[in-house]
């Protein structure tokens, strides 16, 4: 098994420390960062997705390699940068107005990191204008929200009304999910696409790029 390898197996066990020395260890071997990227990190998160799809891995699983994958992350990304690897697409995420549950949130913005995507993350308790505004900032492909809470689910279609009226709708994807929503709701509020789970994020988000 090469470094890189090991690198992706370190990931999917959610070795912290293991993830950080063997991206070290790669780029000291001068593996092309690339490749480090692309067979160990994303392949690590990817098999991370596809696990807690089927319920083989649950919430604690994903968080620990979610861990390991940012150690590594953080010793790849001033390479990355350096080069000029392009990112699968860029995402802004938050939870809607009025709602301060995140762990799903983070959950997903970790998956989307996980497979290549640049994820600006706008924490909770996010306002449509602030959604507008930092997705034209950043040229964001994707508005990614999320909620929890009955209550403040319409804070998707406020957004999504909001993006209309600022003639902005079509520069941006939409995507939405969170306990409370369906692909019913996502039908009725005009979003773009709809995910019942992390790992299914990626590939919604992936799809709605034409990268899947
Ligand atoms: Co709150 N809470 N909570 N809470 N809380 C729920 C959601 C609730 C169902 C509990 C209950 O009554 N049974 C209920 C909502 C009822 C409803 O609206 N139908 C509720 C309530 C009522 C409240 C308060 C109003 C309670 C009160 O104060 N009276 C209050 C509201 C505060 C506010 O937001 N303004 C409140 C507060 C809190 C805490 C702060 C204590 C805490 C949040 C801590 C935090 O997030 N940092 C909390 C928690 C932890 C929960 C429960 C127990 C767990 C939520 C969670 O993290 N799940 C929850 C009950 C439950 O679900 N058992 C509950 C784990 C997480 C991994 O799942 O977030 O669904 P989830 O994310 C999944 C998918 O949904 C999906 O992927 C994730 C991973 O697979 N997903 C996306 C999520 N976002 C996505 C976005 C995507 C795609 C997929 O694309 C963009």
């Amino acid at each position: 098994m090469d470094v890189v390898e090991q690198l992706a197996l370190a990931i999917i066990n959610g070795k912290r420390d293991d993830a950080k020395s063997l991206t070290e260890k790669a780029l000291a071997d001068e593996t092309e960062p690339k490749r480090i990227l692309e067979e160990g990190l994303i392949y690590g998160m990817g098999v991370v997705g596809e696990r807690f799809k089927c319920n083989e891995y649950y919430v604690p699983e994903l968080l620990v390699a979610a861990r390991a994958m940012h150690a590594a992350l953080d010793v790849l990304r001033p390479v990355i940068v350096k080069e000029g690897i392009q990112p699968v697409g860029k995402a802004v995420i938050g939870t809607v107005r009025g709602d301060l549950h995140d762990i799903g949130k983070n959950l997903v913005a970790m998956m989307l990191e996980g497979a290549g995507f640049e994820v600006i993350d706008l924490g909770v308790d996010v306002s449509p204008d602030k959604f507008i505004e930092t997705a034209k900032e950043k040229n964001a492909d994707v508005v990614c929200m999320s909620a929890l809470l009955t209550t403040t689910m319409t804070g998707m279609k406020d957004t999504i009304d909001a993006m209309v009226a600022a003639g902005v709708r079509a520069k941006h994807k939409v995507m939405i999910g969170g306990a409370p929503i369906t692909q019913e709701y996502a039908n009725q509020i005009k979003a773009d696409g709809y995910a019942a789970d992390a790992a299914s994020a990626v590939d919604t988000a992936k799809q709605l790029l034409g990268k899947a």
